[in-house]
């Protein structure tokens, strides 16, 4: 796919990031520094990663404003364009060794997400896309799956650690949707959760408390690969709410309905 110079930014910018990472990854020194809340830890690796996206997407469009888990936010000159930004999504699997984690930079422009970039540093897979021009990953075109059964489909989620108030409401949509589907994963990062959904890995993901940088650019992956993703509750936004749901569009409202009748 020919990119447009934003999205060669952001990919390009990624892939530095993703390479600092691997190059921490599963090196003691580079383990927890910190500890944000319960369950909510920081490392050298993140904050070097996020160090690496600010210089590069800052130096390439100053005027563009930021949002970073790490370094928070800063309105730019610009106040219709910001960059929102996840240097390394799945922090907790970073920390056990685990190679599920990613980075996750967004474009949003007037309040809508129009390019996202989500980078799977150690598998190598780099899922991108741009309004209008499809959803992909690495040179092959993705798309969301085709299952239209319940009792064929598979599901992610996050379930919530620590101080989160979730729990409670994740265990009732887990006791009301397993008995309907072919099962629920729950990987630890949701940027990674956006993209299995856009590539047809498994059929639909819902979070009740998420953060906009984790989802910001896999919920363009989904709309450009033929998906949905709304907020969970019917009223205001993704990012208000903090609670999201995506999907194929086979089982989207079966699934929907499962979640949002309570
Ligand atoms: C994490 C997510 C994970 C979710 C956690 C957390 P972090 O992001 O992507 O899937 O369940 O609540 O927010 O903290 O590793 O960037």
């Amino acid at each position: 796919m020919q990119g447009s110079a934003n999205l060669n930014i952001m990919i390009k910018t990624a892939r530095n990031a993703g390479r600092s990472l691997v190059k921490d990854f599963r090196e003691v020194e580079n383990l927890q520094v910190g500890r944000k809340g319960p369950g909510d830890f920081v490392t050298k690796a993140d904050m070097s990663a996020e160090q690496i996206i600010r210089d590069e997407l800052m130096a390439a469009r100053p005027t563009y404003g930021w949002v970073g888990e790490e370094t928070g936010e800063v309105e730019g000159k610009d106040p219709t364009r910001r960059w929102i930004v996840d240097p390394l999504d799945g922090t907790t699997n970073f920390l056990h060794g685990l190679p599920h984690w990613a980075v996750s930079i967004a474009l949003e422009h007037k309040g809508e997400i129009v390019a996202g970039v989500v980078f799977d540093a150690a598998k190598d897979e780099m899922y991108y896309a741009e309004k209008g021009a499809g959803a992909w990953m690495n040179e092959s075109r993705i798309r969301v799956s085709g299952r239209n059964r319940m009792s064929e489909a598979i599901f992610a989620t996050g379930v919530p650690w620590g101080a989160k108030k979730t729990l409670p409401a994740t265990v009732h949509d887990l006791a009301q949707l397993m008995p309907t589907c072919a099962g629920v994963r729950r990987w630890g990062a949701a940027s990674l959760d956006l993209a299995y959904v856009a590539a047809g890995r498994y059929e639909g993901y819902w979070e009740r408390e998420i953060s906009a940088h984790d989802v910001a650019a896999g919920i363009i992956l989904v709309r450009e690969a033929g998906g949905f993703v709304e907020p969970l509750r019917a009223d205001g936004s993704i990012f208000d709410q903090g609670a999201v749901i995506a999907c194929n569009s086979g089982v989207f409202e079966k699934f929907a309905k499962t979640l949002r009748d309570r």
